[in-house]
């Protein structure tokens, strides 16, 4: 039998790695709690839309299982469950904790095992919170009778380039052997260099940092938006230009608002940290507040867009286009579809969501898509909305062409991911509010 590995949390991280660590040799066992997840992929079923490991599923075998029992007998547990924020913006590390509990009580036996944190955490999660408490329901010692590490997850999901297996890595380690053990599991897994960070919590910081990055640059743009839509310039087209310098701009891009399990939740874990230790992250927390005022902002946008028609938010039919949190996946986490419905329905208005990836959204009428084009699923429901607004930028939407919308008789158009060809739109007759633009 090769080096064995488990992995806790078969979700769009653990379950690619578990994978891909069985393809490479590692006698990998997959544990899930929730039990319908481990039934679907004992069936070979991918348990969320993903081409990839859904044919993966079929031709690589994978032990999976709900019970740590075989915990005691592997060299190697990777740990990959959620680290997401409650409804206060606080970190929650209940699934880290309750995983590391049941760890624990199979550790520091039979073997001095390794074990990897992948969750995105802030600084000082793992000495300050999952060291003592493996070692406290373990009654074992950290760098004697077991190890510890981390190296934080990297996948996107829906990006057809990079994924776990040429994303390269940072490993920390809570001593020198934890980092030597670490930086072997990932080289033996992984086809992408691995880079070895001077300690835990700088491990830690480099995720948390990476993607408060990505948060702040879009709060940027999205600020610009608000600031052009009154200096009545075309954002895009200005960041578009911005871009033809070859170095030091990377182009972001303003819209309806951030969502998915990272770049709206990363940032709170450093803040929340920093806050802890005596120092306010003004620039990452006034960059959250911008991103999460955008859905507010666009509905805005809608209601000026109404009330050049004549119309109003209250009343008004709208079909909002998208529901995930970002492209081609189907994924509602922290979505700003959410909170655009929300503000919605609380003004009164009329909505309907279609979404190719999502067929039901408690609360409120969607339209499921049958086998066909999305403007034959949509026909219906077009000729009768008093405005369309885009959320997701779904590649599925590009047929819907203003042309198209004008004929169905759509006439005012809200983009909340500048998606559409604006001046067709206008061309057509449409009103049409971007953002930015
Ligand atoms: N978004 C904008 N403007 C942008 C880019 C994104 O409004 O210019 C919005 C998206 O619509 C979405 C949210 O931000 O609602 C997050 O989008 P994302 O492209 O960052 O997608 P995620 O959340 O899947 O982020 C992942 C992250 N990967 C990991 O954390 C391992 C992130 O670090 C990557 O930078 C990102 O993918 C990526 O580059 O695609």
């Amino acid at each position: 039998m090769g080096a064995s590995t488990a992995v806790v949390g078969l979700g769009y991280v653990g379950l690619p790695l578990a994978l891909l660590a069985q393809q490479k040799g590692q006698e990998v066992i997959g544990i899930d709690y929730n039990k319908t997840k481990v039934k679907m992929i004992q069936e070979r079923k991918s348990p969320f839309i993903d081409e990839e490991i859904s044919n993966l599923l079929k031709r690589v075998p994978l032990q999976v299982t709900s019970s740590y029992d075989q915990i005691a007998d592997v060299n190697t547990i990777v740990v990959c469950v959620p680290t997401p924020i409650d409804e206060y913006c606080m970190p929650d590390l209940t699934h880290v904790t309750s995983a590391c509990t049941e760890i624990a009580k199979h550790i520091g036996r039979n073997k001095k095992q390794l074990i990897i944190i992948e969750s995105t955490i802030n600084p000082g999660v793992c000495e300050e919170a999952v060291l003592p408490l493996l070692e406290k329901e373990s009654h074992s010692t950290c760098g004697k009778d077991f190890y510890l590490a981390h190296c934080p997850e990297r996948i996107n999901p829906g990006d057809t380039k990079w994924n776990v297996s040429n994303i390269p890595r940072v490993v920390g380690g809570y001593d020198d052997t934890s980092l030597r053990l670490a930086m072997e599991f990932y080289e033996t897994v992984i086809d992408a260099p691995v880079k070895p960070m001077q300690s835990l919590k700088e491990a830690e910081a480099v995720k948390v940092v990476e993607n408060s990055f990505r948060d702040v640059n879009i709060a940027f743009v999205n600020e610009l938006a608000m600031s052009f839509t009154r200096l009545n310039i075309d954002v895009l087209n200005v960041i578009d230009g911005a871009s033809t310098k070859p170095f030091s701009f990377m182009p972001h891009f303003p819209g309806v608002g951030v969502g998915g399990h990272c770049i709206p939740v990363d940032p709170y874990y450093l803040i929340e940290y920093a806050r802890k230790n005596g120092f306010t992250h003004n620039f990452l927390s006034t960059a959250r507040t911008i991103n999460s005022n955008m859905p507010q902002f666009t509905v805005g946008r809608l209601e000026d867009a109404l009330t050049s028609v004549g119309k109003q938010l209250q009343k008004a039919k709208v079909l909002v286009l998208g529901l995930s949190y970002k492209p081609d996946v189907g994924d509602l986490r922290e979505s700003p579809a959410l909170k655009v419905i929300d503000i919605l329905k609380a003004a009164g208005t009329e909505v309907t969501a279609f979404d190719p990836y999502i067929d039901h959204l408690d609360g409120i009428q969607t339209i499921t898509r049958k086998a066909g084009r999305v403007e034959m699923v949509l026909t219906q429901v077009l000729s009768e909305i008093d405005a369309l607004l885009l959320v997701t930028a779904h590649h599925a939407f590009r047929t819907l062409k203003p042309k198209l919308l004008a004929k169905r008789g759509v006439n005012v158009v809200v983009d909340g991911r500048n998606f559409f060809d604006k001046d067709e739109m206008i061309a057509q007759g449409i009103v049409y509010r971007g953002i930015g633009r």
